[in-house]
């Protein structure tokens, strides 16, 4: 549990049917777990003041981000599908970011690249954290080694303090090990990894 001010935010990263339901095309093990771990954030961010700001993956239906396009993902989180739509379970409120709508690639909340010039654009995510005076920001969802680790990357750059609950993440795990990885990358850019598994 982490002690909210308005000053934070909770970023709840992705935590849509087709990571977090186990019938999801790139459902992440383990994802059905951070859950209640996600809501009970949510209530205590709101109840601290806190702006609680959620992203989804929003592709079209083809984009380079996909492995029949030119990429490595199956075909995942298509806009206004099933897939795309946040879990059933989740805690879902009004502020709502959302990424790759035009085909971009990339898996941060604050940024994606264009799929033609290759250059970096910036989401809402910034903006609307620095209209609401954020300083630093709490991390959780999906996946660990993804949108999870390239957000929180971003956010330090950006020069935001940046907490990961590991309670509240799980990863892909392409390889063995890629979310042990990201933990340790996240730390080398000063994330604090909080309820760390000893
Ligand atoms: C993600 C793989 C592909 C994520 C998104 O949300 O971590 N991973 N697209
Ligand atoms: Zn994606």
């Amino acid at each position: 549990m982490t002690a909210f001010a308005p000053t934070t935010a909770l970023l709840v990263i992705d935590v849509q049917n087709d990571f977090a339901d186990p019938a999801g095309s790139l459902s992440v093990r383990g994802a059905a777990e951070i859950l209640p771990v996600v809501n009970t954030e949510i209530v205590q961010a709101l109840a601290g003041g806190a702006p609680v700001v959620y992203t989804q993956d929003w592709h079209p239906e083809s984009t380079p981000h996909f492995a029949k396009d030119g990429g490595i993902w199956p075909v995942h989180c298509v806009q206004e599908t099933w897939g795309a739509a946040f879990h059933p379970e989740l805690a879902v409120g009004d502020s709502v970011v959302r990424k790759g709508a035009n085909g971009e690639d990339g898996y941060s909340g604050f940024s994606m690249r264009d799929p033609t010039t290759g250059e970096t654009v910036p989401t809402a995510l910034h903006g609307l954290l620095r209209d609401a005076g954020v300083k630093s920001v709490v991390i959780v969802g999906l996946a660990t080694d993804y949108c999870v680790k390239a957000t929180a990357l971003d956010a330090r750059t950006l020069g935001y303090a940046a907490t990961v609950l590991a309670t509240g993440v799980r990863a892909v795990d392409l390889q063995a090990g890629d979310g042990e990885q990201a933990i340790a990358d996240m730390k080398g850019a000063g994330v604090v990894i909080e309820g760390e598994r000893a």
